[in-house]
């Protein structure tokens, strides 16, 4: 009897094998990414730390003073608190900022006296990188090093031998890297800002540095040396020489929808193929979503009450890696040394609403069929996609490169996320597809995308059918499927968003039609008892307006807008130009500007008049939101009472702007001033282009 079942298992086993020798797998098509690559995607969730001199001198980049290092003295520095918000927020990894552009190390590095071994923290005594990873074993996080290329400190940045090497680059930068690669154990990414030359105190030179960013490093060798001594580690490269991973051409947090993990190893890359990848390119270089849980990089205290909501950071989520990007966060450090705790919280709530909307999957074990399978064979089945193991996909014959799958949910089932993903290793096939249901006998059609990629999300109102059908319309080559998922995520309230006009008059909209909106001008914390909002308010003066969105349906509230005004504008006007739509700049809508006249040149001023003395203590520049070009850096602040007798209250740089272009704030010792001039000095792009947004004041 047994040795029946032996024989006859062997000829089972025997005609599973040859029918398995028979359907071979796909071929991979185009570029495939590296083992380093896969291993890294499938991180999906990681932090960012900032943490530097810019943190004590409240700036986005430090400009390399020598003194600053004194200022570095966090009091409660605990990187086990980094570690333990990354973990809990389900994040895999974390990238610290080990040199900023401020040339200051985390590290008591052999190159430079700039680092914490001259500052007060633990007497120079102190190592935060050596803290860090310690931190990251604990919790079983993987450890990622920040080395800005460019050095604002440094004597020898910028400056090249007689024989045309750069000693920054072999002395400094490199051994830099080095010791980083070499100290503390694994490092899963290394991570060069774009950033690059510019004004800085080059060890008290306080000069100007240019260099060529695609030349001055040396990539291919620095490279070399980096995957020499860490060979699993990925590179991150703004810089020249295209690296294992890419940008996504903002700091916003999202990628294009159609996302393709592929660029040209050679030539320049635009700012479309950073959002948008390259379908025919001959590299695989996938994006990485890099964005801030507050507006700006660095702490400021400030910016305590601009941390993320839900709503947004949730948006984040679903256009980084729900759009086959990863999704970086940033968490800036406080003057403590600890993660705020207000950042502490979204953070938590980000990964609760996560697992809430992700619990379960509809689709797991549903019945699920394909209109082609390859070779007819079990291997590539349609259940390949929902057996949630992501080594087994569904694929078809090597001359079907359309096909769909239909998930029958046996009953009508509510439901507003889908979930597919390609299974990378043989290449990004598809090009195209759609998503429908049946709904009550008939087929609805929910979507119609592009790419998919390693993992793709589509969001969608909640509808109830029995069957999904996913179709892919366009692909390279026959399509690789390896999971298909399908989840009903709970509604959630956006924030209203308020405004303020030249009037003073503010208005508060929610982004749906339903929800009630209820206000408050006192500071506190609206509820559903507060004032309800039915048309503007007029306001005189500085106002504080929170305001939540109320969905009476389901009691549930919004996240609470917070916006803080300063007096009104009704007052002002612009001097000296004779163009109405000049008044775009102060009309308290950011997605409305103004450009100087194309034959104005540098430096450019803009003057007004505040209709009375005001006591003046900064201002406030955003840059238009719709272009990217005539980005103020460089600038200078006067104030007078007269229009004649002009004084300098600040100058300066709004730093990072071209990649953030945020609110740019800026105070100065306050002064008795009826008109302001901001004088454009330089720009982002080094021509005479000068624009606005908007231009506050801000009073004592
Ligand atoms: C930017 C830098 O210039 C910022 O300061 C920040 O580090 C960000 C992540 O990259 O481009």
């Amino acid at each position: 009897m047994i040795k029946v079942n032996f024989y006859a298992a062997l000829i089972c086993l025997s005609m599973i094998g040859s029918c398995l020798a028979q359907v071979k797998a796909p071929r991979p098509v185009g570029p495939t990414p590296t083992e380093n690559q896969v291993r890294w995607q499938e991180m999906e969730y990681y932090a960012f730390i900032h943490f530097s001199t810019n943190t004590f001198t409240d700036q986005e980049w430090g400009y390399g003073e020598a003194d600053d290092a004194k200022l570095f003295n966090p009091t409660n520095l605990d990187c086990d608190q980094w570690a333990r918000v990354c973990k809990n927020s389900g994040m895999k990894g974390i990238i610290v900022t080990a040199k900023h552009h401020s040339g200051f190390c985390l590290w008591p590095t052999e190159t430079t006296e700039y680092s914490v071994k001259n500052s007060p923290w633990k007497n120079g005594k102190g190592d935060i990188i050596a803290d860090l990873a310690k931190a990251c074993k604990k919790y079983g996080l993987k450890l990622g090093i920040y080395i800005s290329p460019w050095d604002r400190n440094h004597p020898s940045y910028g400056l090249l031998d007689s024989d045309g090497s750069a000693p920054y680059v072999k002395n400094v930068f490199r051994k830099q890297i080095e010791e980083c690669l070499t100290l503390y154990g694994d490092v899963f990414e290394i991570w060069f800002d774009g950033a690059n030359g510019g004004d800085g105190y080059y060890g008290g030179a306080r000069t100007s540095r240019k260099i060529d960013r695609t030349t001055y490093y040396d990539w291919v060798n620095t490279y070399k040396m980096i995957r020499k001594i860490q060979p699993k580690i990925v590179i991150w490269n703004d810089n020249g020489d295209r690296a294992d991973l890419r940008w996504v051409g903002t700091e916003s947090g999202y990628v294009g929808e159609i996302n393709w993990s592929l660029l040209n190893a050679k030539g320049e890359v635009s700012h479309d193929m950073l959002a948008h990848g390259l379908e025919n390119g001959d590299s695989w270089v996938p994006g990485e979503v890099n964005t801030s849980i507050r507006p700006g990089w660095f702490y400021h205290e400030y910016e305590d009450s601009r941390v993320k909501t839900l709503p947004e950071l949730l948006r984040v989520y679903y256009s980084s890696f729900g759009r086959n990007g990863a999704m970086l966060l940033n968490f800036p450090i406080d003057k403590t040394g600890r993660i705020h705790a207000t950042d502490e919280k979204a953070a938590l709530e980000l990964a609760g609403a996560v697992k809430e909307a992700f619990a379960v999957d509809l689709a797991t074990k549903m019945k699920v069929s394909a209109s082609n399978v390859r070779g007819n064979s079990k291997q590539f089945g349609a259940d390949k996609a929902v057996d949630g193991d992501k080594s087994t996909y569904w694929t078809t014959d090597d001359d079907v490169k359309t096909g769909s799958l239909i998930i029958d949910f046996g009953a009508p089932k509510a439901f507003n996320r889908f979930l597919a993903q390609e299974y990378i290793q043989l290449g990004q096939r598809v090009k195209s597809f759609t998503i429908e249901a049946l709904v009550n006998g008939k087929w609805e059609q929910l979507d119609k995308q592009t790419t998919i990629g390693y993992k793709r999300i589509l969001s969608f109102p909640t509808v109830t059918a029995s069957k999904l059908r996913f179709t892919i319309t366009e692909a390279k080559a026959s399509p690789v499927i390896s999971n298909v998922s399908i989840y009903n995520a709970p509604q959630l309230l956006e924030i209203p968003s308020i405004t303020r006009a030249k009037t003073g008059e503010i208005a508060i909209g929610a982004s749906d039609k339903e929800s009630q909106i209820f206000y408050t001008l006192d500071g506190s914390v609206p509820t559903d008892k507060s004032k309800r909002y039915t048309h503007p308010v007029m306001t005189e003066s500085k106002v504080r307006v929170r305001a939540i969105a109320h969905d009476p349906a389901s009691g549930k509230n919004s996240p609470v807008a917070d916006e803080q005004f300063d007096i009104a504008r009704k007052k002002w006007t612009i001097l000296g130009v004779d163009d109405d739509k000049v008044n775009s700049i102060i009309d308290g809508n950011k997605n409305t500007d103004w450009f100087q006249p194309q034959s104005k040149k540098m430096p450019a001023s803009i003057v007004i008049d505040l209709g009375e003395q005001q006591n003046l203590e900064g201002f406030r520049y955003l840059p238009s939101q719709n272009r990217n070009a005539g980005i103020i850096t460089n600038y200078q602040f006067s104030v007078s009472s007269d229009n004649k007798q002009w004084s300098i209250v600040d100058q300066g740089e709004f730093s990072n702007i071209r990649n953030n272009p945020l609110w740019q704030i800026k105070k100065f010792t306050a002064v008795k001033a009826r008109y302001v001039k901001l004088v454009a000095i330089r720009n982002t792009q080094e021509n005479d282009t000068v624009g606005y947004a908007e231009i506050d004041v801000i009073t004592k």
